[in-house]
Parts: C-alpha cells; structure tokens; sequence
C-alpha cells in the first residue's frame, strides 16, 4: 500500500527528524531514488542524441555529461533560505535542481541545437527556460537552464519528475567552477576584486567561445 502524502510530509518534519536523518526515512530515499531515475533518463536521451550525431555529422554535440543529485543538507539549506516548510511536498513543488544534468558542449551554438533537440522530444516537458546566455547574471555566469519534467516508468506506476539540465560551453564551465569557489569560500581577501577580474574573465571566454566557433565554421563550411 502506497503512503499518502500527508504521512510522508509528517515523517519529514525536522522537529522529529533532523536534516542528517532524512537520508535513512523511506519516504525520503524513495523520493531520492526517482530524481535518481529521472536523472538516467535524462542522461540516456541525450546520449542517444550524442551516438546518432556522431554516426550521421561525424561530430559529438557534447563533450561531457555530470550529474548530481542535490544533497539532504543543501536541500534542507535551500528550504531554510526560501523560508518553506521541510516537506516531502516542497522539496518536489518548490525545488527545480534536486535532480541536475550538466552537459557540457565545445561550441554555443551546439547549446541551443542539443537543447531543442531534447525539448522536441514527446515525452519532456518545459517548465521553465533560463537563457544566462543570452542574458548573462550580472557576476558574469552564463549557462542554459531548462527545467523539464521527465516520465519515470516504476514498477506500479508512472511518474513525472522534475530535473535541471544545464547546457554549458567548456570555457563557461571553467568559470563558473572558479567562481563557484568564491561563492562558498568565506572570508575571501579582495572579494569585490577578485569578482570584477572574474566578471572580466567571464567576457573574455564568451568572446573567445563565439571565435572559436567563426573558426569552426571557416574550417567546415569555408564562411562563418
Ligand atoms: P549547486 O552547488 O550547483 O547545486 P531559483 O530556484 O530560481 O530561486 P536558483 O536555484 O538560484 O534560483 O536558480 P538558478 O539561478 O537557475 O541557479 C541554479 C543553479 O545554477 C545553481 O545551483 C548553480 O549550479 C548554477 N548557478 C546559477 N547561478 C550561478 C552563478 O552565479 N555561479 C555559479 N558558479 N553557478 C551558478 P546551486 O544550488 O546554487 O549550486
């Protein structure tokens, strides 16, 4: 017997269950487990998208894939900042990036193909787009966030769960781990200066990332 929602919220109230205990509550891992399968199947879409393009265009779209499953502790600290209860319920309704695939690509333009390609696809759906591409955060982070809604088929029923893909160029990818280290480290000397040299690096790689790709386009097709 399936258990209801109310009861899997209640088993996940901190007063009775602090955040390091989650991760043992049955309700919590098997909520776990299928932003786990979502992720799979996530990855598995675009890896067949990667094997077709390869045999057809003799190209890879992407470089690499890296997921991540968010862990109880940032999940937790997450409900804390956004001021939501620590529910089974919000974790699912509230959070977009529980279940995160980052695919990294060599070119921009390989972004946009791969992500309409996924976004064509019948069985995901778009819950929100985020173009830091074209409308780069303010520190400079650029990146293409789609939230999607996948279907996961269990054993008794089908499921759609919420994932964050984020498509990224090499050279964002690069910066964004860099300044991911400012982010989190505290105390950090010249804070303010290293944030405008790293907004400056962020500029330089996006110009560096659309030459790069002129130059593909001189090698393959002889114009850019
Ligand atoms: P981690 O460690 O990657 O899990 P919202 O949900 O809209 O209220 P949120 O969640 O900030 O706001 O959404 P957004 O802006 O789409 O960012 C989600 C994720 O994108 C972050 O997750 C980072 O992975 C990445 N990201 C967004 N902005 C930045 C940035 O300025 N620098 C870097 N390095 N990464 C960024 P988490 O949970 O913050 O981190």
């Amino acid at each position: 017997m399936r258990m209801p929602q109310a009861v899997k919220d209640e088993l996940l109230m901190p007063d009775k269950h602090p955040a390091e205990l989650w991760e043992r509550l049955e309700p919590f891992r098997a909520l776990m487990m299928e932003y786990q399968c979502a992720i799979m199947e996530v990855e598995t879409k675009l890896r067949v998208l990667n094997a077709e393009f390869s045999v057809q265009y003799d190209r890879n779209p992407f470089e690499s894939i890296k997921s991540r499953l968010k862990s109880p502790q940032s999940i937790l600290e997450k409900l804390h900042r956004k001021n939501l209860p620590l529910t089974l319920s919000s974790i699912q309704n509230e959070l977009a990036d529980v279940a995160g695939v980052r695919v990294i690509c060599s070119f921009p333009e390989d972004i946009y193909a791969l992500a309409e390609m996924l976004l064509a696809q019948d069985d995901i759906f778009l819950v929100e787009r985020k173009d830091y591409i074209a409308n780069p955060k303010p520190n400079g982070y650029r990146s293409l966030h789609l939230i999607v809604d996948i279907p996961i088929f269990l054993s008794q029923e089908k499921k759609r769960v919420r994932v964050e893909v984020q498509f990224r160029t090499i050279a964002m990818d690069f910066w964004a781990s860099l300044e991911h280290k400012l982010k989190y480290k505290k105390d950090v000397r010249d804070a303010e200066r290293i944030a405008a040299r790293l907004r400056d690096c962020a500029e330089q790689s996006a110009q560096m990332d659309a030459e790069m790709q002129k130059i593909r386009h001189l090698i393959e097709w002889g114009h850019e």
